[in-house]
């Protein structure tokens, strides 16, 4: 089994999509039974399908809160823990995901390029986004107090980026600063994502121009595949703990 080329002056930046959760049983987006089964994209996750139908949008999104309910970390949400500790400022973290696994298995350096599952934001208001475990009633989209103590009338929507959005520019930003640091000496490593969806889909593009080396981890190739100088197939919770060169995982 191959190990990644960590060095004393190796910086590993690291990308994550829903391949990186699936085995702590969160569904995927694009295995079969994912996540878009049974609903189109465009009406559960673009501004429009909000505007469409927000009791819509806001069961989708429910399913998702309460589906996270008693799930916890997996073996590669603490071995990507284990190795920032070691490797500190030389590492960072971009996640497509909204489920706040990262941050619960003890990752810090962790951009949420999508958003945060348990957090909301007012639709219309500058409130600042605020955490929100509420699953809602079927039937139920939360409306924003501020806004209705001041006469108006507007919904609450999940915090995180639709199909459509752009993605908060201090986070590109500091991928950006990370990766033209790096250089030469960047180690990429994309786990569990199906590279379809931009901008993340084209960080392994910007790690290639200033010289970096990529790795990719997924069950299989997905589409960008080529992109990569390595590719290791296989499930990340099994294939992670030894390519990192980190121990077991913390026994739960
Ligand atoms: C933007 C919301 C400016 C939260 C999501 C350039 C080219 C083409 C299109 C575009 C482009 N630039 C912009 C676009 C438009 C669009 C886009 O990318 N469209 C694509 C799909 C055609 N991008 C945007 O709109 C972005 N905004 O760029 O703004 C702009 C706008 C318009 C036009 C130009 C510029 C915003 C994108 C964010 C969208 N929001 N989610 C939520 O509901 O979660 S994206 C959604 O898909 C999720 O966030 C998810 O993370 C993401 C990607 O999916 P994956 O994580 O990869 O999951 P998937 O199921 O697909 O794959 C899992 C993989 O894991 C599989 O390969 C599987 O084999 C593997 N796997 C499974 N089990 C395991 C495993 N691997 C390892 N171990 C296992 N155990």
């Amino acid at each position: 089994m191959k190990t990644l080329p960590l060095t004393d002056d190796t910086r590993l930046l690291v990308l994550t999509g829903a391949g990186v959760s699936a085995e702590s049983g969160v569904p995927t987006f694009r295995d079969a039974g994912g996540l878009w089964e049974g609903h189109d994209v465009r009406e559960v996750a673009t501004p429009a399908g909000f505007v469409r139908d927000p009791l819509l949008v806001w069961r989708f999104y429910g399913e998702r809160r309460r589906g996270l309910d008693g799930i916890v970390p997996n073996a590669a949400h603490h071995a990507l823990a284990s190795i920032e500790r070691r490797l500190g400022d030389r590492f960072l973290l971009v996640t497509q995901n909204i489920d706040g696994l990262h941050r619960a298995a003890g990752s810090e350096r962790v951009i949420d390029l999508h958003g945060d599952l348990m957090r909301s934001r007012c639709s219309s208001c500058d409130r600042p986004p605020f955490e929100d475990r509420q699953a809602y009633r079927p039937g139920v989209a939360p409306m924003c107090g501020r806004c209705k103590a001041a006469g108006q009338d507007a919904l609450l929507r999940p915090d995180i980026v639709w199909f459509g959005e752009i993605i908060d520019r201090r986070f590109l930003d500091r991928i950006e600063a990370f990766t033209l640091d790096a250089g030469r000496r960047l180690v990429f490593l994309a786990i569990g994502t199906s590279g379809l969806v931009h901008p993340a889909a084209a960080l392994v593009d910007a790690a290639r121009t200033v010289g970096g080396t990529s790795w990719l981890v997924n069950a299989e190739a997905p589409a960008n595949v080529d992109r990569f100088d390595h590719v290791v197939l296989g499930a990340a919770g099994k294939l992670l703990p030894e390519l990192l060169g980190v121990g077991e995982p913390p026994a739960v």
